[in-house]
């Protein structure tokens, strides 16, 4: 066994400094990081259930249980967190702040989601050098089983791309590391070290899901293979053709970094993390939290934004009028159809991702016409839906904007775009579900009512 195998089998009782002696030669990679923070954690949560435990994070009303549950205190999630006004967090650092501290790719300026997925994970800003490691480590993980090659092959191109992505997804189950550990009678305690191992694999895999599926579906040949020396977003934009294009490359840095995470109450991410509980492995867990990013008040909406946008501009021209727009929108409204890309249930103020891709795209396309319609719709679809009355918030969300970013490089498949958001969705489950392992999380089980009983419990209250 190799000293450093050691000393991450025994982090407690070597200590840091050992695992930090150990490897001088390489940077500490990111699962020795862990290895040295997870101790410390399990104590701080217990510290915190010892002090705050049993103190009462207020009512709880009726209409939450019918009400979808919306501001229901519920779950952990460490990886980030989403204030209404200001929008998302992660590990407490606003999506500029990531932006400036992150590690670059050479002559790139938008992070790399390697730097972001080891930010969410250890809560630190990772050096340059382990953020390559990352890439490396990706890369030699990336092959995909032939089985999976082949389940993908036989799918019909009429089969939408995101349950060819989730039955893969659910297939690569078939080597994962941790049900094969349970069956072998891992201790509690040592979860999370399988866990880890299959959550890197899952996010390695993904690119060649997603690129064969890509390719399956809508042409562009043979799948390029991976290339160790370059980054994930390289070779996910390489297997989608487009490695060549050093601003498309940029731009799924800042998708993939602005989409992997967001908080945990989100139908994928709770999904992906109450799968789990029941100790399910990564892959088929986070194959279930793709099946609700699917849907298209969540992940799908990026796919039905371009879908509006593209039959509004064929029924009013590509450089309508204010006039002609608005009354495109109350038809949406009048038929009752959602204004796709505007909402949303936590935020009330404009979704900070949004407002990062419009500043990408006015870096790097500010004359694209369809970037001008969204502009555009943005300054129209608030009064509307405020004017229609129904919608808490009426300011656009990460799906208002993403699409036209992709369309403008060539990738106008619509129906393929929320497989790039549950590539990047992973990032932010699988850090949660390393951490939920490490601490011993328990199975989810909220109570349910029934309205007959609901009744009967405040017939004598009333
Ligand atoms: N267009 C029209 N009506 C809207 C609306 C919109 N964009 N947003 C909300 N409403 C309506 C709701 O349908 C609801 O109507 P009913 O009372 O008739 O049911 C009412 O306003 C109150 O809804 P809410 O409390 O403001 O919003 P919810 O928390 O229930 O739902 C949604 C949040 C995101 C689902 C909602 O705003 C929506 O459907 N938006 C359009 C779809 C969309 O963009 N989804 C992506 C959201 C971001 C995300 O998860 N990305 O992955």
């Amino acid at each position: 066994m190799s000293l450093a195998r050691a000393l991450l089998q025994r982090p407690s009782a070597l200590g840091p400094a050992a695992i930090r002696f150990a490897s001088t030669a390489r940077p500490v990679s990111l699962k020795e990081r862990l290895a040295e923070l997870i101790p410390a954690e399990i104590e701080n949560v217990k510290a915190t259930r010892a002090a705050h435990g049993k103190k009462s994070f207020g009512p709880v009303i009726v209409d939450q249980l019918y009400g979808g549950m919306r501001s229901l205190p519920a779950l952990i999630w460490d990886g980030s967190v989403l204030d209404a006004e200001e929008g998302i967090r992660f590990r407490g650092k606003t999506i500029p702040d990531i932006q400036k501290a992150l590690p670059k790719a050479p002559g790139g300026q938008e992070p790399l989601p390697e730097g972001l997925f080891w930010l969410l994970v250890t809560g630190e800003i990772p050096t340059q050098e382990q953020v390559i490691q990352l890439s490396k480590d990706w890369a030699a993980r990336a092959a995909i089983p032939e089985f999976v090659e082949e389940l993908l092959d036989r799918c019909p191109p009429t089969l939408h791309p995101m349950s060819q992505f989730s039955l893969a997804v659910t297939a690569l189950n078939h080597d994962s590391a941790f049900a094969k550990a349970y069956q072998e009678g891992v201790s509690k305690k040592d979860y999370w070290g399988p866990v880890f191992e299959d959550s890197m694999d899952l996010i390695a895999k993904l690119p060649n899901i997603a690129g064969r599926i890509y390719r399956n579906v809508y042409g562009g040949g043979k799948l390029p293979a991976i290339d160790a020396s370059k980054d994930y977003s390289w070779n996910l934009a390489n297997l989608l053709g487009f490695g060549e294009n050093p601003a498309f490359v940029e731009l799924l840095r800042l998708y993939i970094t602005i989409h992997s995470d967001h908080e945990g109450g989100n139908v994928s991410a709770h999904t992906g993390k109450l799968v789990a509980s029941a100790l399910s492995d990564p892959f088929l867990s986070y194959g279930a939290a793709l099946n609700g990013l699917a849907g298209p008040l969540h992940g799908l909406a990026n796919q039905e934004v371009l879908l509006w946008l593209r039959k509004m501009q064929a029924k009013i021209g590509e450089e309508p009028t204010d006039e002609a727009v608005k009354e495109y929108i109350w038809s949406t409204l009048k038929s009752g159809q959602v204004v796709p890309g505007y909402g949303h249930a936590v935020l009330r103020k404009t979704d900070p991702r949004y407002t990062a891709q419009r500043e990408f795209a006015l870096k790097h396309l500010p004359d694209d016409k369809m970037f001008k319609l969204v502009g555009q719709i943005y300054n129209l679809v608030p009064n509307i839906l405020l004017e229609a009355g129904k919608a808490k918030n009426p300011w656009p969300n990460v799906d208002a904007h993403s699409g036209v970013l992709l369309t403008h490089y060539g990738l106008d498949q619509m129906q393929y775009y929320t497989v790039l958001f549950g590539v990047s969705r992973a990032f932010g489950v699988a850090a949660q579900l390393i951490w939920d392992r490490a601490l011993g999380a328990p199975l989810e089980r909220p109570k349910s009512y029934s309205t007959a009983a609901i009744q009967k419990i405040f017939k004598d209250k009333s």
